[in-house]
């Protein structure tokens, strides 16, 4: 519960999460005190009353610290006047001087579909140039370029309801439990339902999405193209394949299955990693049950053949008809709020509005004519490696980013930092005052967060639902699609942009969308064509298409269930795919190089500008780590929670490893979240290379290749603060938020013994008046340092020559404001948690603040159920978010 400024009355409004393309709806209940509290809309179809963690937590992100309130110019607060026009008249001159295409737009599937609108017109039909990209392009682009070459539309099939029919549901690269927490929770719930829904896994680590499949392929990296060709080799000899299906609906099956027929089994094998018997497994499943959908996500598009990947598995999917129909088909869930709203509105380099062309000649004419603009670019813009490549070449001379951080976010990460830096104007929208792309920018404008911003949404399946704002707009902020419109307008463009709101910019939109349209296009939401901010206000959760005909539907829609496609002769084409010509290496224990393979965790969120915000979801990994098997930390003498270094030719990292054998020997995990701003050097971009897949243009993010060596540390330390130190000079550290302040995780180069207090004191910026008590052991190879003011703890610091053992959030506990006594004080120094204050361990359950040792402690008392261990110690019982764990927690325990 977060207090933010006192109301008249309570209010509730309806929104939608920020987070994932799951799009769970949320109920805002605003008390007259100011709290909010944030639930989970039991109407909405995406959730149906249920939030993981992050949604759950969404009150703890809204405060105002660290936000950007006013536009800046080189540092210094100036109007909204003098940035804008600043902007407008640098634009001007640029085309004069250089042409449209000197100036790139890099936006975000984080803005919503009237920003997204707004900021498309503006490149496109003011500029008149496509150099307008978003970091869609490392998420979804090979899904996007797989669906236009299979149905001639980037169209998603099925819905969620999908799940719940399907008997069968493949995952594929794709780690539910913790990315689409709430789809999770509606399979885990679909399987206590129905018990012959069968649920496999195909990803090289076992993530905790395991713990919801019956069966789990550990795939050697980019095995999938293989998998999928044996799959439709398998289905093409079995009773499964639809011969009329593909005879009335498919072109190009015949080749297709030539060059699935050319593997030999060996091949498969060899290409998957896999097993006789787990590739029998998976593929006598599949032919067996008509009612299967495969869902994946970023294993399948982040790759070098990820449109390939696509492909294979809508070729399965259509060798046996099985689309379009309940509980079957191909599902791309989205990774963004808005990904899906991003590409519907054209905010791809390649696409125009409403899932038109640019390419093609009606659709550019079309668009033209509806804008009133002859400025339309002829040519797709550049995509999001060529965009920075091109901003590093100097050949851009004016780059705006909108809601996204590509200094962390895209590969070559380091390479795109000098890029920014020398690209003579950057323009840089964020919510935040601080990022490791804001810090590059000469102009920085901020915009409205969630919660103050209104406008609506795409998710997965192809709803699109508000988000409401229920804050005042902060300081200066203003709306992202205000900002795009304005220097419209101030570039002599005022007649293309003359809306007042949000609901002007999507009726115009949907007039767009069903412009000349009867049915030849997929998107259409016709109903909502010059409807008024009334009714925009109005407007529950609808699927598309919405057409001025048939405007009803609020009911989740399918789309090909008459066979019908988007191609020229409305049949869909299987696609020939082949092996990838080089197969990654293969990585072996011991050996280098190992694959890098990258992702998420479960509570936090990308860059984490938002999530680090909340003390809650900053427990569950304070840190950044690599995962390793133990074979591969034996061969290089790496002990657990020891720090490594992660390095290639490109750069280097320094993260706490983290020894499991969920990884496959040869392979490390890193997740993507820790930038400059929360640590010292863990910004895994860097060590990624520009390569991407041919068909789309997205970056293969999960498959560098890295070597691992112990980091030169000679001493680890923890650290509780009260204040959050100005900047941290140290060879390793990482801070997060905890309830009363901050704890830092750091390392140093020196002995324990070689630092002195004092000199330990003054690392963390505390105040050197007051003396702190210290402890050391005999060989000074353990200091412990407690700084009070007053009778109240401020800071304690812990050093030792090996991975500080104290429990972090006993530690974190002690900042509690409690005066202490003398006699305390000294405990606090002991820092061993005492029968009056247990120790919690790690905190698994971050909605109940509930740790692992309580945890262990109630299956050593007799639980057997995550339903138990909830009922005992209240973890799992809010959001569920972490049931995957205390399920393995359970497994483990019962196998000792
Ligand atoms: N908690 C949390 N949730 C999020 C986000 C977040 O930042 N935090 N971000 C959101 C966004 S934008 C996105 S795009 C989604 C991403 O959601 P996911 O795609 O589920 O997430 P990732 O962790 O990137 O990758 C998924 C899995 O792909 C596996 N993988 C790697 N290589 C291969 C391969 O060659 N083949 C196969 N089959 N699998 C492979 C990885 O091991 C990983 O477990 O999550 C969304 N949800
Ligand atoms: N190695 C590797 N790299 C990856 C990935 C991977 O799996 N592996 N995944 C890729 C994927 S799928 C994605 S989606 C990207 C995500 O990467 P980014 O998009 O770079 O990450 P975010 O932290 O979401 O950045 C959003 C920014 O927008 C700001 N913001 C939030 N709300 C608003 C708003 O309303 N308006 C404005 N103007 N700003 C706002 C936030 O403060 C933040 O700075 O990372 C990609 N990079
Ligand atoms: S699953 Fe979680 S992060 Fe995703 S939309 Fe729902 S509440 Fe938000
Ligand atoms: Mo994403």
């Amino acid at each position: 519960m977060t207090k933010m400024v006192a109301t008249a009355e309570e209010t509730t409004t309806r929104s939608t999460c920020p987070y994932c393309g799951v799009g769970c709806g949320v109920l805002i209940r605003q008390g007259k005190d100011g709290s909010v509290k944030v639930k989970g809309d039991p109407d909405h179809p995406a959730n149906y009353g249920r939030l993981c963690s992050k949604g759950t937590a969404l009150a703890d992100t809204i405060g105002l610290e660290e936000r950007l309130l006013s536009p800046e110019m080189n540092g210094k607060q100036v109007t909204w006047d003098k940035a804008l026009d600043h902007i407008a008249n640098r634009f001007n001159q640029i085309i004069t001087d250089y042409g449209p295409d000197a100036i790139a737009f890099y936006v975000s599937g984080q803005i919503l579909t009237e920003d997204y609108y707004a900021a498309n017109k503006l490149m496109k039909g003011v500029i008149g140039s496509a150099n307008i990209d978003t970091n869609s392009r490392l998420c979804m682009a090979s899904s996007v370029a797989g669906h236009k070459r299979a149905f001639g539309a980037d169209t998603v099939p099925g819905c969620y309801e999908d799940l719940e029919q399907a008997d069968l549901i493949v995952l594929t690269g794709t780690n539910l439990a913790w990315c689409h927490p709430v789809l999770y929770q509606r399979i885990f719930a679909a399987k206590q339902k129905n018990p012959d829904l069968t649920v496999v896994l195909i990803d090289p680590r076992r993530t905790r999405t395991a713990d919801l499949a019956d069966l789990h392929l550990a795939i050697r990296p980019d095995g999938d193209v293989a998998l999928f060709l044996g799959l439709l080799q398998r289905l093409a000899a079995s009773p499964a394949y639809h011969a009329t299906y593909v005879a009335d609906h498919v072109n190009g099956m015949e080749t297709a299955l030539a060059a699935a027929n050319a593997l030999t089994p060996e091949a498969i094998r060899q290409a998957t990693g896999l097993s006789e018997r787990d590739l029998e497994a998976f593929y006598s499943l599949f032919v067996k049950t008509e009612k299967v959908v495969t869902v994946y996500s970023q294993g399948v598009n982040q790759s070098s053949c990820g449109t390939d990947k696509v492909n294979a598995i809508i070729n399965c999917h259509l060798a046996t008809g099985r689309i379009g129909r309940p509980g079957m088909g191909p599902f791309s869930v989205t990774g963004q709020p808005n990904a899906m709203g991003g590409r519907e509105v054209g905010g791809l380099a390649n696409m125009l509005a409403c899932h038109m062309d640019i390419e093609n000649d009606s659709h550019r004419a079309l668009v033209g004519d509806f804008w009133q603009t002859d400025r339309l670019p002829h040519k797709p813009g550049l995509k999001a490696i060529d965009l920075f490549q091109a901003v590093g070449d100097g050949k851009i001379k004016a780059l705006w980013i909108m809601a996204t951080n590509p200094v962390d976010s895209m590969p070559d990460a380091d390479a795109v930092r000098a890029a920014i830096k020398a690209c003579p104007l950057v323009i840089v929208s964020d919510v935040q005052d601080r990022t490791d792309t804001l810090d590059l920018a000469d102009i920085k404008l901020p915009s409205l967060a969630w919660g103050e911003k209104a406008g609506s949404v795409t998710n997965s399946e192809r709803c699109i639902s508000r988000q409401r704002s229920f804050l005042p707009a902060p300081g200066a902020a203003k709306a992202d699609w205000w900002q795009m419109a304005e220097v419209g307008r101030r570039m002599g463009h005022g007649a293309l942009f003359p809306w007042q709101n949000a609901a002007d910019i999507f009726s115009e939109y949907a007039a767009l969308s069903q412009q000349d349209n009867d049915g030849s296009r997929d998107f259409d939401i016709g109903a909502w064509a010059g409807r008024d901010a009334a009714d925009y206000d109005a407007m529950q959760p609808f699927y598309w298409p919405q057409t001025e005909e048939k405007p009803s539907s609020s009911k989740a829609t399918r789309f090909f269930s008459n066979g019908n496609f988007f191609t020229p002769d409305r049949r869909a084409r299987a696609i020939d795919v082949a092996l990838p010509k080089q197969l990654k290496a293969v990585g072996k224990a011991g050996i280098e190089p190992l694959i890098l393979n990258t992702g998420r965790v479960r509570d936090h969120w990308h860059t984490m500008t938002r999530t680090a915000r909340s003390a809650r979801l900053s427990a569950h990994l304070a840190e950044p780590f690599c995962e390793l098997s133990p074979e591969d930390a034996k061969a290089r003498g790496i002990t657990d929670a020891s720090l490594v270094s992660v390095s290639n030719d490109r750069g280097e990292i320094v993260v706490r490893a983290l020894i499991t054998d969920r990884v496959r020997p040869g392979e490390v995990f890193v997740p993507i979240h820790w930038t400059d701003q929360v640590s010292a050097k863990a910004r895994v971009d860097v060590l990624i290379p520009p390569v991407t897949d041919p068909f789309s243009g997205q970056p293969a993010s999960k498959s560098a290749r890295v070597t691992l060596t112990p980091a030169p540390i000679q001493s680890y330390g923890f650290a509780i603060l009260r204040d959050k130190p100005v900047a941290l000079a140290l060879p390793y550290w990482a801070i997060a938020k905890c309830k009363d302040g901050w704890r830092v995780e750091f390392a140093l180069s020196e002995r324990p013994a070689a630092i002195a207090p004092h000199q330990m004191a003054g690392l963390f910026d505390l105040p050197s008046d007051a003396s702190p008590l210290v402890f050391l052991d005999q060989r000074k190879e353990r200091m412990r340092l407690a700084q009070f003011e007053g009778d109240q703890l401020v800071a304690a610091i812990f050093l030792a020559a090996e991975p500080v053992s104290v429990s972090r959030d006993f530690a974190a506990g002690l900042l509690d404001g409690h005066r202490r006594t003398f006699s305390e004080r000294a405990q606090v120094l002991a820092s061993a948690p005492s029968a009056a204050l247990p120790d919690k361990g790690k905190i698994v359950c971050a909605c109940m603040q509930v740790g692992q040792n309580e945890i262990a402690a109630a299956i050593a008392a007799g639980c057997q159920s995550t339903d138990a261990v909830g009922a005992m110690t209240r973890a799992g019982t809010n959001c569920g978010s972490c049931k995957p764990e205390i399920a393995e927690m359970l497994h483990d325990i019962a196998a000792e």
